[in-house]
């Protein structure tokens, strides 16, 4: 039986109940696409991922790629190569490109919803897969030659890969050292090392597309130090032609030289990378402009949403498949019975701490379901904008806000219930290959690493998404919260959970104004400013993330609640009774016992002094 439990259910509960995208559907650009051919595609997509995209995410882990160091060559295990084709062959990228490139597009809504089935039924595939996307970015980008390449890639089912880090240049991106050497048939040779790159190496695919940011060489005004002065180059790893596509037979001088032995996300290649050593490596500049770091950008962002998705996908499975074994344990008596000896045993559902666990876990990710696909939303505004030829200023803005939120609030909290939750519930038998948790856990755990650890992700959160933005984001979504709060919402069930989500929203302000009055004393022309309560807010920034990501999501939350409470209103099939109740329920459990929490936090960062700066380091 397949390991992937799916949540179907809240996800179509999520798009169409509360977030209304069926309103986008059917008309405009997407009027080919109505909400009933959705849902139709969201079940095949679910069906695919539950039966054969799950059935290589064991083999993946337990019968990893075997990397051949003298070839340069890895071998990927033959179940997840059928896998890798099938979902290929299934050709739901098509629905994220535009039709320049052979697409039908569609809401990000969708496609996130689509990505959350994908990641959660086996992560390592649909990462691998994700050459369509990337040629999207040099279709976007692009000169004419590249669009040719981005077409090729999509037509021929290239790979791709995003290479940034170096052995010197991980979360720091800007002291990479890769040089880029100008030619004269106006093509650049790439020279130096990258490490830990995704998809690096495999034979899932005729050829990989390498994605590279390099520092140019002797160019006036290009190729200065940090991020700004890095460009992107397109480095295939075999030559082809570039009118058909066809491979010539040349092999760029691209190899992996190393393949990482990991704790999780096994079947996911993370390579070592290295460029120029002996045979050129030759690119192109990604549209011929030196516009590296923001071109990046494109792809980061998306990758960050991908792995928050990712992350509260395993959280959704792993709780599910707690569930499933909670509701068959039989251990122990029911705790108002203890102390009888002979009281019949009953299953660990009955147990108040195993409710307590299991609800923990529901309430978590479905919160965090509905902030991925509000996320998604903001996207949706951001592609009709575009499609339209104009501009969503407030929805690009907000959705800034809310990508650090999703991936670095949504892995942290994921990773971390999956391993004090998800695989506690079963006990012993957790820690077993038995069950998929403990590799649910080794898997989740990278989520909070790549593409920005959460630190990187707290201080983009901060600086660049609060501060740089002048409060503009934020100060929507409060005053969304603020409105909900004030709202009748729940004709009157939900009072007091609104009242919890008030003082959690004054919490979480009250944060955000210490973390401001911190920053502004560290300016030399504040009164008695001093540049080192700079540190106040480093302290600050990873407890902030948490804290918004609570309230939002108990927004969420509550928002989910109140359409549930009406739903409860009418007739309802039994299974549709027990969705909307359990609604209810986890909405009520976040806001009773996660937003209190919020105020704790507010008085640690109101007291932050900077003790912990002034410890040396041998006493730490
Ligand atoms: C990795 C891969 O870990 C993991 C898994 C592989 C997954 C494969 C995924 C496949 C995805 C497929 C993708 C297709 C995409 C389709 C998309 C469709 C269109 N937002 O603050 P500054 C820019 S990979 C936007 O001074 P520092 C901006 O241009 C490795 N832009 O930074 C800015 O200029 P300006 C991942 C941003 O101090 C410029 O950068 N590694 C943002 O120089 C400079 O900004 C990491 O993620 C942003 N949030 O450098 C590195 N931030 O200000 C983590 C910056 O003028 N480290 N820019 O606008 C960091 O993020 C650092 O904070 C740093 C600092 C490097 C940015
Ligand atoms: P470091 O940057 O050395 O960080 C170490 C610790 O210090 C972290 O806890 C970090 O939060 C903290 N820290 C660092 N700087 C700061 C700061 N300024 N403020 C506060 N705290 C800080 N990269 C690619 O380019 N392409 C890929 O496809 C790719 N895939 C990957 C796959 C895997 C499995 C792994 C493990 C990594 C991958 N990476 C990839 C690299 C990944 O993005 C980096 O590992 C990540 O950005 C962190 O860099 P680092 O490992 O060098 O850690």
């Amino acid at each position: 039986m397949s390991h992937y439990k799916s949540n179907l259910r809240d996800i179509t509960f999520n798009l169409f109940e509360v977030l209304g995208v069926d309103r986008v559907l059917g008309r405009g650009p997407y009027e080919d696409l109505d909400a009933e051919t959705a849902q139709a595609l969201l079940d095949e997509v679910d069906h695919l991922a539950r039966t054969t995209l799950a059935e290589s995410f064991a083999e993946g882990d337990q019968h990893p790629p075997v990397f051949d160091p003298r070839s340069h060559a890895v071998t990927m295990p033959e179940g997840f190569k059928r896998s890798y084709r099938a979902w290929m062959d299934a050709g739901f990228y098509n629905l994220e490109l535009p039709p320049a490139l052979g697409g039908q597009q569609s809401p990000p809504s969708l496609q996130w919803s689509i990505a959350e089935l994908a990641l959660g039924a086996n992560p390592a595939l649909y990462i691998y897969a994700s050459g369509p996307r990337f040629a999207y970015v040099l279709w976007a980008n692009g000169t004419e030659r590249d669009k040719k390449i981005a077409q090729h890639m999509v037509q021929r089912g290239w790979g791709a890969t995003m290479v940034l880090t170096e052995p010197d240049a991980g979360s720091d991106v800007g002291s990479g050292r890769t040089k880029a050497t100008l030619q004269p048939d106006g093509s650049w040779h790439i020279e130096g090392v990258k490490r830990f790159i995704t998809s690096g190496e495999h034979d899932l695919t005729e050829n990989i597309v390498h994605l590279v940011l390099a520092r140019p060489q002797g160019i006036e005004g290009v190729g200065g130090p940090g991020t700004k002065g890095l460009s992107l180059f397109i480095v295939p790893k075999y030559d082809f032609d570039l009118e058909t596509g066809e491979l010539t037979g040349g092999r760029n001088g691209v190899y992996a030289t190393g393949v990482e032995k990991k704790m999780g996300i096994k079947a996911s290649t993370t390579c070592e990378l290295t460029f120029g050593d002996g045979t050129p490596a030759k690119g192109w500049l990604l549209g011929e402009v030196h516009n590296g770091i923001a071109q990046m950008f494109q792809v980061i962002e998306y990758a960050r949403m991908m792995v928050g998705t990712k992350a509260i996908a395993t959280l959704s499975t792993g709780y599910l498949n707690a569930l499933e074994y909670a509701k068959t344990r039989v251990q122990g008596p029911d705790l108002t019975r203890a102390s009888d000896k002979t009281a019949p045993r009953v299953t660990i559902t009955h147990h108040a701490d195993v409710r307590r666990s299991l609800l923990t876990q529901k309430a978590a990710v479905e919160g965090m379901r509905s902030l991925v696909l509000y996320a998604a939303t903001m996207q949706d505004r951001l592609a009709l904008a575009r499609l339209n030829g104009t501009v969503d200023d407030e929805a690009a803005r907000v959705n800034d806000l809310l990508l650090p939120i999703v991936k670095g609030y949504g892995s942290e909290r994921s990773w971390t219930l999956l391993g004090t939750e998800s695989l506690q519930t079963l006990g012993g038998s957790g820690f077993l290959s038995d069950y998929p948790l403990e590799q649910y856990v080794r898997d989740a755990k990278i989520d909070t690493l790549y593409e920005g650890t959460t630190a990187i992700q707290g201080q983009d959160l901060f600086l660049r998404k609060i501060v740089r933005d002048r409060g503009q984001a934020l100060g929507y979504l409060s005053g969304q919260i603020a409105q909900f709060v004030a709202s009748e919402a729940g004709n009157g069930q939900l009072k007091d959970e609104r009242e919890l989500l008030q003082k959690g929203l004054e919490d979480a302000g009250s944060i955000v104004g210490a973390m401001i009055n911190q920053l502004q004393s560290a300016a030399p022309e504040a009164p008695e400013g001093d540049v080192r309560n700079v540190y106040k807010v480093g302290l600050n920034t990873s407890r902030l993330l948490m804290a918004l990501g609570d309230v939002i999501c108990a927004w969420l939350l509550l928002r989910g609640a109140e359409v549930a409470l009406r739903a409860l209103n009418g007739e309802l099939s039994e299974a549709d009774k027990h969705f909307y109740e359990g609604k209810v329920a986890s909405a009520r459990w976040f806001a009773r016992t996660v937003l209190p929490k919020i105020t704790a936090e507010r008085v640690i960062a109101e007291r932050t002094d900077l003790a912990v700066m002034d410890l040396p380091e041998g006493a730490f």
